[in-house]
């Protein structure tokens, strides 16, 4: 009996300093199973005091209980304490600070003025009846020049004006050189629209040496000057308003015969050339009409370049026109420098959502 009393009392001691050094409540779980589990030695104890001559019964089986409650105790304070410790760590780790400023709205991409200034010009002329197509940016001086009325000694051609790849390949200058392939490739009648970059040595406030171009083309029986001027003025009143007009003034290209230069009447100040203080409209400088694109009917001679593809000038006749993209963005929105376009400064960039 001695011996069991001695072994109780190192038993509430090893438990004691167990649990003491623990620092995590599953620590405690883990220590709660070795004293007091169903197979630690106290309840081994407890279980065979039945064994035990009667007279140590008493004294054994109280000495075991008191260490069983003790350390049942002990558990349980100390639990207590790492509890509640445990729970102030994650208090302070999981901590959110709700006077911080929100997420900012997260930066949404746009497209650049010149996309949407194209797609939306191509929306007009498809719901016109116009195709679109694209073609070369590096192109044949063939294609580029001769097969649009521009022989080898044309002025056009000077290096002055053209990016030169080599003798006979080019920078296209304009987009018209798809219109001749559109040709060569697609019977009468054709509806096209091409729009794409062009190069010409130029650079200043009104020209860089890389802009945007849309041209048109229709080929047809019957086609008349007065189609070309219907076409142009639906196009203008989408593009610039329902009360719009359009003036044709005659003019030159190599390509069309005749050409002419077309004019929209004046947004700012309606067409009257003065502003409501009686001021002169600076946009069209006092005119009442600003030059917007160039067009005509195509130069029969063009379809000998593409005869053999059933262009029969005397059977068919057709429009072209063409326009700068960035023309017409920096007119409906007011840009002043062409060059704003291809400086790529958001504080511009993000005015056109
Ligand atoms: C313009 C003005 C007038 C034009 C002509 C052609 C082609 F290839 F069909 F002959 N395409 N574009 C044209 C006509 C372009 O731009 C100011």
């Amino acid at each position: 009996m001695p011996d069991a009393a001695e072994r109780l009392q190192q038993l509430r001691e090893e438990a004691e300093t167990a649990v003491r050094a623990a620092r995590s409540s599953s620590e405690l779980e883990d220590l709660r199973v070795r004293f007091l589990g169903r197979r630690s030695e106290l309840t081994g104890v407890l279980r065979s005091i039945g064994e035990l001559p009667a007279s140590e019964r008493g004294p054994v089986g109280q000495a075991a209980n008191s260490v069983r409650e003790a350390v049942e105790s002990l558990l349980t304070e100390h639990g207590r304490v790492l509890q509640s410790a445990e729970l102030d760590a994650r208090l302070v780790a999981d901590r959110v600070d709700v006077t911080l400023p929100g997420d900012p709205p997260s930066p949404n991409g746009r497209l650049h003025l010149v996309t949407q200034t194209r797609r939306e010009i191509e929306d007009i002329f498809t719901g016109l009846g116009f195709s679109v197509v694209e073609g070369p940016e590096i192109e044949l001086d063939y294609y580029n020049f001769t097969a649009l009325n521009m022989p080898p000694a044309h002025p056009a051609r000077a290096m002055q004006d053209t990016f030169y790849v080599s003798d006979d390949v080019v920078l296209r200058t304009h987009t018209s050189p798809v219109q001749v392939r559109t040709m060569e490739t697609h019977e009468p009648p054709v509806y096209v629209i091409v729009p794409g970059r062009v190069y010409r040595r130029d650079s200043d406030a009104t020209h860089t040496p890389m802009f945007h171009q849309v041209e048109g083309l229709a080929v047809d029986e019957d086609i008349t000057l007065a189609d070309l001027k219907g076409v142009l003025l639906e196009f203008v009143r989408e593009i610039f308003g329902r009360e719009r007009e359009i003036r044709l003034r005659s003019s030159y290209f190599p390509f069309t015969e005749p050409s002419v230069e077309c004019d929209v009447s004046c947004f700012a100040c309606g067409g009257a050339g003065t502003l409501r203080d009686g001021s002169r409209d600076p946009l069209c400088k006092g005119s009442g009409w600003i030059e917007i694109l160039g067009a005509g009917m195509v130069d029969p001679n063009l379809y000998g370049f593409v005869a053999d593809r059933g262009y029969d000038p005397e059977r068919v006749q057709g429009f072209a026109f063409g326009m700068g993209i960035e023309r017409i963005a920096m007119l409906r929105h007011g840009v002043p420098d062409l060059r704003m376009f291809f400086e790529n400064d958001l504080r511009f960039l993000e005015q056109f959502a």
